[in-house]
Formats: structure tokens, sequence, C-alpha cells
């Protein structure tokens, strides 16, 4: 099977670690085309180092004609990605798209009505060390699935991805573990971020309040946008998720906290931001991801 993978980001780094080493054929799309045929990645694993060389492509109309697409990038990156791609790429291709956050490029994928859309959803906490260079800093899970009613059926690509990065599960209800991770990264992002440490100090009874009242808040968001009452966005799922997230990359300094070293923009507008805008429209009031919204945005 032949893969495109968007960008070197750290999670799709990884990701195109573990499919070239199942065999997969693995290019990546990319604007640093350095010798203009192949880059040589390091992916960091707690097991040690690796290097691996991969084909590069600067156009998306180079790669062929049956590749599965896997685009993992920052939630306001994705239009511009679905913009580069769209009328390029087959009408019909297999597009898997994975960032923190909701409603990203929405109103560009529905310009794209024919691709085959798929969400990848994952608690991998990873990084990058330089712009070759991968850090797996924190082992979790994903979930793939449909992002449209028609696409039930399990493709083939999944048994690949599955064995490139486990644990990953077939997931046809994809949308319940995207308002999962939302609620995840609603919480652990702006507060690690703001207290400027690795996820695990929120363990720490101090974040405890503040943690609670945000998986609230989403639960009762997501209730009334979902439109029926969904007892795996209870509070107290979603609250539990986010502990085990926290157990699980507790040494990974997450995301946002890596955008601001790097004086990048955040994703806190598809994060706690995104609540915020939901919750005025249904009339919801959301005080602590409005809070939150207003402080990370003052550090940019
Ligand atoms: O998604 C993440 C992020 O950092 O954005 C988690 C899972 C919280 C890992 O840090």
């Amino acid at each position: 099977m032949q893969w495109v993978v968007v960008g070197t980001g750290a999670l799709s780094t990884l990701w195109a670690f573990g499919l070239q080493r199942q065999g997969e054929k693995v290019t990546l799309l990319t604007r640093h085309v350095e010798d203009g045929r192949h880059l040589e990645l390091t992916a960091e694993h707690t097991d040690g180092l690796q290097a691996q060389s991969f084909e590069v492509i600067g156009d998306p109309t180079q790669a062929g004609r049956n590749s599965v697409w896997l685009i993992i990038v920052k939630a306001w990156q994705l239009q511009a990605v679905v913009d580069l791609l769209a009328g390029q790429i087959p009408d019909n291709a297999h597009v898997i798209i994975s960032h923190n956050g909701i409603g990203a490029a929405q109103n560009a994928l529905l310009t794209t009505p024919d691709w085959h859309l798929y969400d990848l959803v994952t608690t991998h906490g990873a990084w990058r060390r330089s712009r070759l260079h991968s850090v797996h800093a924190g082992h979790g899970q994903s979930w793939v699935g449909p992002r449209q009613p028609g696409l039930s059926a399990v493709p083939e690509w999944f048994q690949p991805l599955r064995a490139a990065l486990p644990p990953l599960e077939w997931d046809s209800t994809i949308l319940y573990r995207r308002w999962h991770k939302l609620a995840v990264n609603c919480a652990i992002n702006p507060l690690a971020t703001l207290a400027n440490v690795p996820n695990g100090i929120l363990k720490n009874l101090h974040f405890q309040q503040d943690i609670r009242a945000i998986c609230e808040e989403v639960a009762l968001v997501a209730q009334t946008h979902l439109g029926k009452a969904l007892p795996e966005l209870s509070a107290d799922q979603l609250e539990s998720g986010v502990y085990q997230v926290i157990q699980a990359t507790a040494n990974n300094r997450c995301s946002m906290l890596q955008d601001i070293d790097a004086g990048q923009r955040t994703e806190i507008d598809y994060l706690n931001g995104y609540i915020c805008q939901l919750g005025q429209d249904y009339n919801i009031p959301t005080p602590v991801n409005q809070r939150l919204w207003q402080n990370i945005t003052a550090l940019t």
C-alpha cells in the first residue's frame, strides 16, 4: 500500500516510522524538500534511537493515485493542507485526519465531499527535539473511524496502520472519542501550559477542582450539542479519561506548552475556545473554560 504522510511533525514522524517498518511504502509531503528525493528522520523511543530515510515530495500531484493520505497537523494548519490537496488528489482518495480539538477546516472539508474521510484520535505524547528528530514521550492509545456516515466498512489500510503504532482500535462512533479527547486537551493543555510543567503535575490535588469543572462544562455542552443524553460523555467518564492520560503522559510537555515555547500559535481556539463558543450558542455558562481560553490567549 502507498501512504503519503503530510509534514514531519512529531506524531507524523512516529506513524511514518511505524508504517515503513511494516514494509509499507511511505512518502512524506513536505515543503522542506532538501536534496529533492529523500529525508532522513530520527525517532527516539524509550528503547533507543532509530533513523530512517523517507522518499519526499513537495507537491501532492507527485503521489501515487491510490495513496492513503495521513494528515496529522495542528488544528489551525488543517485549512491550508486541505486547500493544498483539494483538486490535486483523486476525488475518492482515502484521507485520515488527526488534530487536537474540533471544528478545524469544517467548511473546506464540506467542499471535498468525495474524499473518504477518517478521523484519527490519539493520546500518544510526542515532541520534536529538532525539525527532523521526534521523541515518543508518552505511550497512549489511538482510535480511527469514519467522519462520514456511509463509510462503515473497515478499510484495507487499517491493519498496517494498527501495526505501525499500537494500540489502535477501529471505532465506528469516532465522534465520541473525539469529544473525549477534546475534554482531555481542554483540561491538560492549558493547565500544564500555565503551570509550565510536564503533564504529570496535574495529579496534584491543587488542580482537581478545575479538572472537574472543565469536564462538567464539556459534558453539558456535548450533550446539548449532540442532541441526546450520552452516558459515555458524562462528566465522570470524561474526568476518568483525563486522569488516565495524565498518568500515561506524565513526563510529556503537552503540545500547547511546546507551541508557546516555540513562539507558535496554539490550538486553544479549537479546544476551550470551541467549548465557550458552543456554550454561548446554547446559553450554557462555561466560566472555567473561558478563564483558561483568555489566559492562554494572553500568553501569545
Ligand atoms: O494530546 C496531547 C497534547 O499534548 O496535545 C496529550 C495527549 C495531552 C499529550 O500531552
